[in-house]
């Protein structure tokens, strides 16, 4: 990881370059351990480079958002459970969110609707709505936190994903599993935070059904990772040892998306 400043060949564009890197950091997917913002004296030091020494700085954040995802694994903690709240902290109305407005919303048909299965598992039978209602539930009051600077608080209900998981024999030593929703929206998740205990297939919300603005008929609740890594609309599930990237991530935004 430490290699030796290289010495400044060339007169580059070093305040162009400044600016560019602190544009980058003010990206909170790009900052480093959470809350603490990087500094650009801290950058350096990471990744043994001279930053003035480089045509771009983005090559160079790319690498640490990479290294942010295995430093960010590492100290996931899978027995660390995020805040509760009670019935009387929910916020109300709960914010609608997408990369579209509200009235784009796809309406899923429930009677049609099959959560297709694929990868590393024994079992791929596609699932009814009805059969996933069928499996034992549990509820979690937790805290859902948008990087577009927003959080709310909401009860949601459904099926403890570790428990999905294990229904269909998904190799639980693969690395990644991926979703694709009914909006083309996509996501994928680490295996640690799959089998977290507050991580669910959520089915219903404060009590009823999830309704479609929330992702009906089927959406992944994970108070761990912040809400562009909760998939809404979920109509397939791949485990898989292949990097599946999502719809953000691709364009930058953290994979590991802690919260
Ligand atoms: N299918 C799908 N899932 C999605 C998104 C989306 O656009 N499509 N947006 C994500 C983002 S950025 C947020 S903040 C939450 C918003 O969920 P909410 O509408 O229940 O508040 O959904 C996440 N999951
Ligand atoms: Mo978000």
């Amino acid at each position: 990881m430490f290699k030796k400043h290289h010495p400044l060949t060339s007169q580059l564009d070093t305040e162009s370059i400044l600016k560019d890197a602190r544009r980058e950091l003010a990206m909170p997917s790009r900052r480093l351990f959470g809350k603490r913002a990087l500094t650009l004296g801290g950058l350096a030091l990471l990744t043994g480079c001279n930053i003035t020494d480089e045509p771009s700085v983005n090559r160079m954040l790319e690498k640490i958002s990479r290294m942010n995802d295995g430093v960010q694994g590492w100290l996931f903690d899978p027995n660390r459970l995020a805040p509760t709240y009670t019935e009387a902290e929910i916020t109300r109305p709960f914010p609608f969110n997408a990369f579209y407005g509200i009235e784009e919303v796809p309406e899923i048909d429930a009677a049609d609707y099959q959560l297709e299965i694929s990868g590393l598992v024994t079992d791929k039978h596609a699932w009814t709505l009805d059969e996933l209602h069928r499996m034992p539930q549990n509820e979690q009051i937790t805290r859902h936190i948008c990087v577009e600077g927003w959080s709310a608080i909401g009860r949601w209900g459904g099926v403890p994903f570790a428990y999905f998981l294990k229904r269909i024999g998904a190799d639980l030593s693969a690395k990644y599993i991926d979703f694709q929703c009914g909006d083309d929206y996509r996501t994928s998740i680490d295996m640690a935070t799959a089998l977290h205990p507050q991580t669910q297939l959520t089915l219903t919300y404060d009590g009823q059904i999830l309704p479609p603005k929330y992702g009906f008929p089927m959406k992944l609740r994970m108070p761990t990772k912040l809400g562009y890594k909760n998939p809404k609309h979920i109509v397939s599930i791949e485990v898989t040892n292949k990097y599946p990237g999502g719809y953000w991530e691709d364009q930058g935004y953290n994979w590991f998306g802690g919260a």
